[in-house]
């Protein structure tokens, strides 16, 4: 990631570029993913892109391809660990829960969910 991508003061930036540790899942070009620090499944994983944008809506105006392969890992860590079946969840916005402001999708799977 170029420094100008950086935000200095956000933990998925500073996961993304290796200087906090993380339980790496699968990285590729545009995103990283990462085990979650407090699961809340079986399998409880963030997929965050490398570039820093602050919710799911600024990536959808700004790069709606990174948001659409942010699925296809989702998809693809589903098919790995719970035969496809998986939770997508965006939390957007301090009073929807979010607290990181670094987009992350929580893919949870593993297990069946309950309603
Ligand atoms: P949200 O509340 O949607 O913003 O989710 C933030 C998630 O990020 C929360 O489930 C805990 C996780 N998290 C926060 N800091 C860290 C960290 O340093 N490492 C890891 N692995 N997860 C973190």
């Amino acid at each position: 990631m170029s420094d100008d991508d950086r935000q200095e003061d956000c933990i998925f930036c500073k996961i993304v570029a290796g200087e906090v540790p993380s339980e790496k899942v699968y990285e590729d070009e545009t995103v990283y993913a990462f085990k979650d620090a407090n699961p809340k499944a079986a399998v409880h994983v963030l997929i965050v892109p490398r570039h820093h944008y602050a919710s799911v809506a600024e990536l959808a105006k700004a790069d709606p391809n990174t948001l659409a392969h942010i699925v296809q890992v989702a998809q693809q860590i589903a098919d790995q660990d719970f035969h496809g079946a998986y939770r997508l969840i965006f939390n957007t916005g301090e009073d929807a829960g979010q607290s990181v402001f670094h987009v992350h999708a929580h893919v949870l799977t593993g297990q069946v969910m309950p309603e």
